[in-house]
């Protein structure tokens, strides 16, 4: 029998929901998946079904865990190994990733997660450009100082966990990186769960599609 159940969304599209689930596979927490298709807006069985009104949302052993940076520190206290054993470093981790859980908005407006797409070359705003530019310079200084082909090094941690939607992104949208960002997205591509997410997302109704997902941006 489970010990919880973790509440997430289309897999197609929900970038926050990509983080907890890998979070929670990646300390092998025992959860019923409860997957709820969104609708683009305000979800009204997500509102009904989570305190905060969105996805991702952990119930597990007692404690109600929403925020996928909370539940990345959530699961963190069962893997410790999620985040790196030094403290200087893993200050470091905890810094990129509290970065990406707070900003990058005009990343996320331009080049929406849509991972069964491709949009190469769309959305590259000037503002989505320097927010690609800054993560282009976390992820290169993370892989010089750890040797990847992780952020902090041979495992996906916490920091991987926070950026693996924005890996999805760039995927789609295509935007220049340096060659360092590109062997990284490419080992999280590869990463097993990266390839389940995207295997289930390949067999979700096409009914679960919305507009705004499936063009590409002027
Ligand atoms: N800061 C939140 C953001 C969560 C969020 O905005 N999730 C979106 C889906 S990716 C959501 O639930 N939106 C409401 C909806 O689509 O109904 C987190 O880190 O978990």
């Amino acid at each position: 029998m489970a010990d919880g159940r973790l509440v997430i969304g289309t897999k197609m599209y929900s970038s926050w929901s990509l983080r907890g689930w890998l979070a929670v596979h990646l300390a092998g927490l025992n959860v019923e998946e409860v997957l709820i298709p969104l609708d683009g807006g305000r979800t009204n069985s997500v509102k009904d079904a989570t305190p905060s009104g969105t996805v991702p949302y952990l119930e597990h052993q007692g404690a109600k865990v929403w925020e996928s940076l909370a539940i990345v520190e959530y699961c963190a206290e069962f893997a410790p190994g999620l985040w790196p054993q030094d403290r200087v470093t893993r200050a470091a981790a905890r810094s990129i990733a509290s970065e990406m859980h707070a900003g990058f908005r005009a990343l996320r407006q331009n080049m929406p997660m849509t991972i069964l797409n491709s949009f190469p070359g769309q959305g590259a705003t000037p503002e989505a450009m320097a927010d690609i530019a800054r993560i282009d310079a976390i992820w290169q200084d993370a892989l010089a100082a750890s040797g990847g082909p992780f952020l902090f090094g041979a495992e996906m941690g916490g920091a991987d966990v926070m950026f693996a939607p924005v890996v999805c992104r760039f995927l789609t949208w295509r935007p220049a990186v340096s060659a360092a960002s590109q062997s990284y997205m490419q080992a999280v591509r590869a990463h097993p769960l990266m390839q389940r997410w995207y295997a289930e997302a390949e067999r979700e109704p096409k009914a679960w599609r919305l507009p705004h997902y499936e063009a590409p941006k002027a």
